[in-house]
């Protein structure tokens, strides 16, 4: 604590994406290892979204801010239409079914679960006009997913409406030279989080020039679309570094940066193959950071890509204090790990630094499409006032968690092969539910069946 009351009101809170009824195992994500290997399986969309709700509620009851994002329309029915398939909602999907259905897979993802992928934050004592700057990922990479900004753009301006703390910027150009994805290749460096703080973009390719990039996977992230993104936010020189994401790092299936790296306070907890220039890298946030930045590295012998890949170490939450420490949240697969347990006992707890806890998170249904507890939070530092300002009933309390778990279990189902994405029965009963949930949270209409309407 800094002392000043002023500053010390500022809190991270972690905004959850609620996980959508149409949680589903597609085989989308080119470069995302888990992903790859689990399309085609059933899904369980209503132990996802409980799983995803118990871990905001044990983070709540732990004494964490926690706030929740509603998922998205899926089918969307609207992309089914622009890509030429007519006549009534049942019509659209059987014919997407029968003959496009990696087309009707992908308007079917519940991937706007994932909120560190929705936009990149800057909070208030960073920016020039002491205000908060959103940007919505455009997400441009996949087909599914360049579908989620314009309502993450809704849904973000409606819980964050009040002008005079909350400002927000259009989407990138969705073009492969701006491709961005959000707060997953951003992270903020700082003393307290009401001081000032510097922004680490990491970025997989340059769009203009460039000497490296990777061979086998995509990269996700420009240097362009970062530097626009500071430029949006009035980040400067002094405020921001970008730093190479290490192209055999994305190689072996780390298609984010918070698979491989976080970030929370002054600490940077990465692996050794995060980035191109590594020294670099530490040095360019040295020089700008005005506390000691607390690097924790881990070696390739002590964890191998592979490992981190498959366990998400590094997609771990790492939360603060009032102490001063620092609490890690893991997924299961950690602990199933030995080496990764290992190296979490040896290296991380027993460590000259911070963390001084671990708490593990059982996230399976998300894990399985390559979404771990950090990519299932979009974080936003904000101060009392601005957490006053926020609009609807989005910070979540036992009533809201209570009401949450109950409109889960009214409305979603258990289990969910792609076949089923046709039914236009679920198309009905993902509007209903979705219905409910925006009069639930009070956030207005923001679903494009309900603005059409
Ligand atoms: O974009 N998976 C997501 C996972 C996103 C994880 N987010 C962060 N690392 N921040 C993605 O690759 C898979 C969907 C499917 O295959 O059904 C998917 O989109």
């Amino acid at each position: 604590m800094s002392g000043d009351p002023v500053k010390d009101d500022v809190l991270e809170v972690n905004f959850d994406g609620l996980v959508g009824p149409t949680h589903n195992y597609a085989g989308l994500a080119h470069g995302n290892v888990a992903s790859m290997r689990h399309g085609g399986l059933a899904s369980n969309p209503r132990e996802a979204a409980l799983q995803g709700l118990a871990k905001m509620k044990s983070l709540m009851d732990a004494g964490y801010a926690q706030g929740v994002l509603p998922p998205q329309q899926r089918p969307d029915l609207g992309a089914l239409r622009s890509l030429g398939f007519s006549g009534s909602n049942a019509e659209v999907l059987a014919r997407a079914g029968r003959e496009a259905p990696q087309i009707l897979r992908a308007v079917c993802s519940a991937s706007s679960m994932w909120t560190a992928n929705a936009a990149t934050i800057t909070p208030s004592p960073d920016a020039p006009d002491g205000r908060v700057h959103f940007t919505p990922a455009n997400l441009q990479s996949s087909f599914h997913r360049y579908l989620e900004p314009e309502t993450t753009g809704r849904v973000l301006a409606a819980i964050f409406r009040d002008e005079r703390h909350f400002v927000h910027h259009a989407q990138l150009p969705a073009t492969p030279a701006f491709s961005d994805e959000g707060a997953a290749n951003h992270t903020r460096l700082c003393g307290e989080y009401g001081e000032a703080g510097v922004h680490l973009f990491v970025y997989g390719r340059q769009a203009f020039g460039g000497e490296r990039a990777p061979l086998r996977y995509p990269a996700r992230q420009t240097l362009e679309a970062s530097q626009a993104i500071a430029r949006q936010h009035g980040l400067g020189d002094a405020r921001a570094v970008f730093a190479q994401q290490h192209p055999d790092a994305i190689d072996a299936g780390v298609f984010h940066n918070d698979v491989i790296a976080v970030g929370n306070g002054p600490v940077l907890l990465y692996h050794e193959m995060a980035f191109l220039d590594e020294e670099k890298t530490l040095e360019a946030l040295r020089a700008r950071m005005t506390s000691p930045l607390i690097p924790v590295r881990v070696p390739s012998e002590a964890i191998s890509l592979e490992d981190a890949v498959s366990t998400y170490l590094f997609n771990s939450q790492l939360l603060s204090n009032p102490d001063g420490s620092m609490t890690l949240v893991v997924p299961g697969e950690c602990q199933e790990n030995e080496a990764v347990w290992r190296t979490i006992q040896d290296l991380l707890l027993a460590g000259y630094n911070p963390i001084s806890e671990v708490t593990v998170k059982d996230v399976k249904q998300s894990m399985r499409n390559g979404g771990g507890p950090a990519c299932l939070r979009l974080r936003v530092v904000l101060s009392a006032a601005e957490r006053q300002a926020l609009s609807g009933r989005v910070l979540l309390n036992d009533a809201l968690y209570a009401d949450l778990v109950a409109w889960v279990e009214r409305h979603y189902r258990d289990n969910l092969t792609p076949d089923d994405l046709a039914d236009p029965q679920l198309a009905d009963e993902t509007l209903t539910a979705l219905d409910e949930l925006t009069r639930l949270l009070g956030i207005g209409n923001v679903y494009p069946f309900q603005l059409e309407a």
